[in-house]
C-alpha cells in the first residue's frame, strides 16, 4: 500500500509486515477480513503472498492447519478482531492439540481507545484483552503495544511456533499499530537473524544404553506417536526398525509414519485399536516410545490389562520426545530424553551399526505379523465386498483404497472416518493422513484439505468425512471453487452423529439429539449435500447404489474439479477391542456396552 509523505527510512508498518513474511518465504495468508486488518490486506495486494479468503474463520484456522501440516513450516491466519478471532479459535485450539505450528496476527481495537469500549473490544474483565481468550492453547499470546517492538514480536513468534513441540502463537496488533510508520532498519536487523533453530539430539552414551536394552530383550517394542511425523523423522525411524527388527505399533497421530504395507508394523493401539496390536504393546517386556504423548484413546484409559502394563511388574519403557512434559506424564519411564526425533534417530541408527553390525535377527518376525494382519483383515473382507445400500464403511473405505494413488493425501474428520480410517485404511506414503487427534474437532478435515491441497497442488487430495463432519463447515466449497482447489469430499453419510448415536444406543438404549430426521426415499434426504456443492460453484454426486461409488470417485479424482460424494452409509460402529473409561454414562446395569470383538 502506497501513502504519501512518508519520511526517508520509514514505511508503513503493513507493507513491512507483508515484506517481512515474504522475505521469510511465506507464500499463503489463510483469513477473512474486517475493519481491523484491511490495511495488512491492502499491503498484501501487491505482494505475491497469495492470500486465501474464507467464508468463516474456522476454516482459515483448519485450511491453515492442513497447510502446515503438509509443508511442515509455520502457517499465516489473519483475522480481524473479537468475533473473528473467536471463530477461528477452535481451529487454532485443534492445530494446538496437535503440534501444528502457525502464527496468527490478529487486529485490534485501536490502542488509544483501550477501556473505553470502542466498537467490537473485549474488555469485561481487563481493557482490550481479546488475546486472553487465547492464552490456554497458544504457546504464547502478544498484545503489541509498542509499534517498535512488532518486528521482532513477529520474528519470535515464528521461531517459537516451529521450535521445541510445535504450535500456534498469536501476534495481536491495536490496528492504528497496522497503520503506523515505522523505521526500516528495525526490520532490516532481523535479516541476519537464522530463520530456523538447530535442535537437541541425544549424546552418544544415552545411545548405547537404549540400544543395549533394546537388543537385550525378548520382546522389545517401538511406540511411535505424531511427533516421528513433526520432525519429519520417517527415514532414520524406518532405518532403525530396519536395523534392530523391532516390531512397531503407533498411535492414532502415528498413523502412516511407517507405511502400513511395511512388514513390521502392527498397527494402532487402543480402543480403537486391534486386539492383536494391543496383546502386543501388552507382552513387550521393553518399549521405545517416540514423540508420542502416551493419549488417554490409544492407551485405553491406561487401564493396565488392555494395551499398556508399563511398571515394576510389566514392561520397561524408554521414551524420547522434543518436550519434556510428555515424559514421564502417565507411564513410569526408565529412560527419558528430550530430543529432537530425527537428530535422535540419527545418532541411535550409527550407534547401532557400531554395536550390531549385522543387526538383530528375529526369525519368523515378519511372517507372524503378516499372519496377524492378514486374518485381521478377512475380518472385514465380507463387508468389504458387500453390496448393501446404504454402503457397509468398510466397502467404502476398500473402494476409496482402490481408486486412491499411493501417495494421495487423506484428511480425516472425528467419527467412522476417523476411527475407521486408523484401523482398518493403509497408509503408504509417510505424512498423508492428516487427522484432528488431540481437539477431535468435527469439521477439521474438509477445510483442512483444501490447505492441504494448496500446499500440495501435484497431490490428489481426498477428505473422508460424516455427514455431521460435513455440515459443520460447508462454506469451505467457497473457497474451494475461487481456488480452484480440487479437494475430492466424500461424505459418509449416515444421517446421524452416528459414533455419539451408538454410543447413545449401546448405553441409553434411545437415540435422542443424535440423529437427523429421516426422508420417505432416500433421493429425498436433506440437506442434499450435491446440490449444495454445485450452488458454490463444485461438483456434487449423490451416489444411488455401492456400485456407483468407485465409478464416482475415479471420474471425481479424473474431473481436477472439486467434488462432493454423497455416499449413503450404514451406522455400522467400529469395532473396538481396548477400553476407554466413560464409566459415569454406562447404564445402571453395569452393562459397558462398548461394541467388542472379543
Ligand atoms: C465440534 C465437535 N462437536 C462435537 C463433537 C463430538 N462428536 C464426536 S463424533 C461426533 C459425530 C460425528 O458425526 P459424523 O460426522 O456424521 O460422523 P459419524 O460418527 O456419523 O461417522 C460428534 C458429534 C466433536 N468431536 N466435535
Ligand atoms: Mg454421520
Amino acid at each position: 500500500m502506497a501513502k504519501d509523505n512518508i519520511a526517508p527510512g520509514k514505511d508503513l508498518m503493513s507493507n513491512q509486515i507483508v515484506r517481512y513474511l515474504e522475505r521469510r518465504g511465506v507464500e499463503h495468508i489463510f483469513g477473512l477480513c474486517g475493519h481491523t486488518n484491511i490495511a495488512v490486506l491492502s499491503s498484501l495486494a501487491n505482494s505475491k503472498i497469495r492470500f486465501i479468503n474464507v467464508r468463516h474463520e474456522q476454516i482459515a484456522a483448519h485450511a491453515a492447519d492442513g497447510y502446515a501440516r503438509v509443508t511442515g513450516k509455520a502457517s499465516v491466519l489473519l483475522s480481524h478482531l473479537s468475533p473473528g478471532l473467536t471463530n477461528a479459535a477452535t481451529g487454532v485450539a485443534n492445530a494446538a492439540l496437535d503440534c501444528i505450528p502457525m502464527v496468527v496476527i490478529a487486529g485490534d481495537i485501536p490502542s488509544y481507545y483501550y477501556g473505553k469500549h470502542p466498537h467490537q473490544e473485549v474488555n469485561l474483565h481487563a481493557d482490550a484483552s481479546q488475546y486472553e481468550i487465547y492464552r490456554p492453547f497458544v504457546k504464547r499470546a502478544w498484545r503489541v503495544d509498542t509499534p517498535e517492538l512488532l518486528p521482532e514480536i513477529l520474528e519470535k513468534a515464528f521461531l517459537l511456533a516451529e521450535s521445541g513441540q510445535p504450535g500456534p502463537v498469536l501476534v495481536n496488533v491495536p490496528m492504528d499499530i497496522f497503520s503506523a510508520e515505522i523505521d526500516v532498519a528495525l526490520w532490516d536487523r532481523l535479516n541476519g537473524n537464522t530463520k530456523a533453530l538447530a535442535k537437541p539430539s541425544i549424546d552418544d552414551e544415552t545411545a548405547r544404553e537404549i540400544v543395549a536394552r533394546l537388543a537385550a530383550a525378548t520382546s522389545p517394542l517401538l511406540y511411535v506417536g505424531g511427533g516421528v511425523a513433526l520432525a519429519r523423522a520417517y527415514g532414520e525411524l524406518r532405518d532403525f526398525v530396519d536395523h534392530m527388527q523391532i516390531p512397531v505399533a503407533h498411535s492414532l497421530m502415528g498413523k502412516g509414519v511407517l507405511p502400513d504395507d511395511h512388514p513390521l508394523v502392527l498397527g494402532m493401539t487402543g480402543f480403537w485399536g486391534m486386539k492383536f496390536t494391543n496383546a502386543q504393546t501388552l507382552a513387550a517386556d521393553w518399549i521405545l516410545g517416540l514423540g508420542t504423548r502416551f493419549k488417554e484413546a490409544d492407551c485405553s484409559s491406561w487401564y493396565p490389562e488392555y494395551t499398556f502394563n508399563i511398571g515394576e511388574d510389566g514392561s520397561k519403557l524408554i521414551h524420547i520426545d522434543i518436550e519434556p512434559q510428555e515424559i514421564g506424564r502417565n507411564y513410569p519411564t526408565e529412560i527419558g530424553v528430550v530430543a529432537d526425533l530425527k537428530a535422535a534417530l540419527k545418532v541411535l541408527n550409527r550407534v547401532a551399526r557400531e554395536m550390531l553390525p549385522e543387526g538383530r535377527k528375529v526369525p519368523g518376525l515378519a511372517e507372524r505379523i503378516a499372519a496377524e494382519r492378514t486374518a485381521f483383515a478377512e475380518t472385514n473382507a465380507e463387508m468389504q465386498r458387500s453390496d448393501a445400500f446404504p454402503m457397509m464403511p468398510e466397502r467404502i473405505l476398500a473402494d476409496l483404497r482402490a481408486a486412491m494413488p499411493r501417495d494421495a493425501i487423506l484428511t480425516s474428520d472425528v467419527g467412522w472416518n476417523k476411527n475407521g480410517v486408523a484401523q482398518q485404511f493403509d497408509i503408504y506414503e509417510p505424512g498423508t493422513i492428516l487427522i484432528p487427534g488431540g481437539f477431535a474437532t468435527m469439521g477439521f478435515g474438509p477445510p483442512a484439505a483444501i490447505g492441504a491441497k494448496i500446499a500440495a497442488p501435484e497431490r490428489v487430495v481426498i477428505s473422508l468425512v460424516g455427514d455431521g463432519g460435513f455440515g459443520q463447515n460447508p462454506a469451505m466449497l467457497a473457497t474451494a471453487a475461487a481456488e480452484n482447489a480440487p479437494v475430492v469430499w466424500i461424505i459418509m453419510n449416515n444421517n446421524a452423529y452416528g459414533t455419539i448415536a451408538g454410543l447413545q444406543k449401546a448405553n441409553y438404549g434411545l437415540t435422542h439429539g443424535t440423529t437427523f430426521p429421516r426422508a420417505a426415499e432416500p433421493e429425498e434426504q436433506t440437506p442434499d449435500y450435491a446440490m449444495i456443492a454445485r450452488a458454490y460453484g463444485c461438483d456434487g454426486v449423490r451416489v444411488t447404489s455401492a456400485a456407483g461409488f468407485r465409478p464416482a470417485l475415479e471420474a471425481a479424482i479424473a474431473s481436477g474439479r472439486p467434488t462432493v460424494i454423497d455416499v449413503a452409509m450404514i451406522n455400522n460402529p467400529t469395532p473396538t477391542s481396548g477400553h476407554w473409561n466413560i464409566l459415569d454414562i454406562y447404564s445402571p446395569d453395569g452393562n459397558a456396552g462398548h461394541v467388542s470383538t472379543d
